[in-house]
């Protein structure tokens, strides 16, 4: 790279100022924004397949209308963020193209099964809160149109949160018979939960260069500890347990205490071998497949031709 650009482009990040998608940027830079942007348009996607499944059994009207808008904003969601990566030189088609064929990672979390309507309730509640303490700190980032997106999904996020802390509170506070399937998916979460803010700081690949470049503006480390902070009161105001002996806040650090989390498991999930990935992506294959012919008709459209659905 050419030092003199470096040293320009660093002191703009350092006056706080935004990189939009025309200025110079180190080619790692870019790099690194469309792994990241790119990974969080596929689990936005993805993301939609757990509690999607649960938009047919949802107990009663209420709650079927409000999943489906939910699931329908997770969607939206990642064309906000495809829309942010290709900026950045990367087409649409290519991301989606990575994601099938396993090239590209997305969310460990979505890659367990939800059994229960509890667990669709853990997600809309809680992995919706972590994604929401790290996308409102990344919002402040470096780049305009990762930032902008940010902006956007995060008013939306605040609702699902509302609505997901509606459907735990019911639970919690039901029948022995719901309490238990709660407790049971807060049982089965917690794990996926704590990988979900990524490797603890000592072992992140990335976070030193991103958080240079100020595009993660909260280590993983920041993250996790910041959502126990909020959400483990919240748990335990509602009479559920966490299924780890050793968390504890610490009051002289401020800290949570918790046993580490396996990180090998982390390893196998994020690298296709957790229970529920090939069922993800053959899920999103058939998809493509089946609406190819909607992109074709659109492309051919779009050069005045006629197209013909198959049959
Ligand atoms: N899952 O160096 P590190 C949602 C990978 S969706 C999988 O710390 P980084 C929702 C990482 O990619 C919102 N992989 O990485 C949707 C890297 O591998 P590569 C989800 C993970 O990037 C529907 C390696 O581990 N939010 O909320 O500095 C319904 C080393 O890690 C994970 C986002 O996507 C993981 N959890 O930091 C309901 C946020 N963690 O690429 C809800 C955007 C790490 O070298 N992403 N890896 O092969 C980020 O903020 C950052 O990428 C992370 C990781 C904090 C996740």
């Amino acid at each position: 790279e050419d030092p003199k650009k470096l040293a320009e482009f660093e002191a703009r990040i350092a006056r706080g100022e935004k990189i939009e998608p025309k200025d110079w940027m180190p080619k790692l830079y870019r790099k690194q924004l469309i792994r990241m942007i790119e990974q969080h348009g596929h689990s936005e996607i993805i993301g939609a397949l757990p509690e999607g499944t649960w938009i047919t059994r949802a107990p009663g009207f209420k709650r079927k209308l409000a999943l489906m808008a939910k699931v329908q904003d997770e969607v939206g969601h990642a064309q906000l963020l495809y829309g942010a990566a290709e900026t950045l030189g990367k087409s649409r088609e290519q991301m989606i193209q990575d994601l099938i064929t396993g090239k590209s990672k997305y969310s460990n979390i979505f890659n367990y099964p939800t059994f229960t309507w509890a667990d669709s309730c853990f997600i809309s509640w809680l992995v919706d809160a972590g994604a929401i303490v790290n996308q409102l700190a990344n919002a402040r980032g470096s780049y305009g149109p990762y930032c902008r997106a940010l902006d956007r999904i995060c008013a939306e996020e605040s609702f699902h949160l509302k609505y997901g802390h509606h459907c735990v509170i019911h639970l919690a506070t039901g029948t022995p018979k719901q309490r238990e399937m709660m407790q049971e998916a807060v049982n089965r979460w917690w794990a996926p939960m704590m990988h979900f803010f990524g490797p603890s700081d000592k072992i992140s690949t990335h976070t030193e260069i991103l958080t240079k470049w100020k595009v993660k503006m909260a280590t993983n480390d920041e993250c996790r500890q910041q959502f126990l902070d909020m959400y483990v009161p919240k748990i335990w105001e509602l009479g559920l347990t966490i299924p780890d002996e050793n968390l504890k806040r610490n009051e002289q650090t401020g800290e949570w205490e918790f046993t580490e989390p396996d990180w090998e498991e982390f390893k196998r999930v994020i690298n296709g071998d957790g229970p529920c990935n090939k069922e993800r992506l053959a899920v999103r294959r058939t998809a493509e497949e089946r609406g190819a012919w909607v992109r074709r008709a659109l492309a051919s459209k779009t050069k005045g031709e006629e197209y013909v659905a198959p049959m």
